[in-house]
């Protein structure tokens, strides 16, 4: 029996793989009004109101602005979803989801 036969073998560690990020990013366009933009990202992104206004204000001045990073399926869903209910009110809203 050889020495490597006792030792006890070594357990191959799989390391748990993080999560991808992806950035809900919020457009600034002409019709959406300024507090309808605010009551969806404290709805659907759960800001308060402080940081809604401040997201808000930065996408209308600088043309967007990263609302907040979760995995792609949830960044996907919210911003479908945000989008479906600005656009049942007939605003144009929109946000895009990209790798952060
Ligand atoms: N620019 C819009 C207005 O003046 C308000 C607005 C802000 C719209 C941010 C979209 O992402 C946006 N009514």
């Amino acid at each position: 029996m050889s020495d490597s036969d006792l030792k006890p073998k070594l357990k191959q560690k799989t390391k748990a793989q993080k999560p991808k990020l992806y950035k809900v990013i919020l457009l600034n366009d002409d019709f959406t009004p300024r507090e309808f933009v605010v009551l969806i990202l404290k709805a659907e992104f759960r800001l308060d109101v402080s940081q809604a206004e401040v997201v808000m204000m930065t996408a209308h001045q600088k043309g967007a602005c990263v609302v907040s990073v979760y995995p792609k399926d949830v960044a996907e869903t919210k911003a479908t979803r945000a989008i479906d209910a600005a656009s049942q009110l007939g605003y144009p809203l929109q946000f895009t989801v990209e790798p952060e």
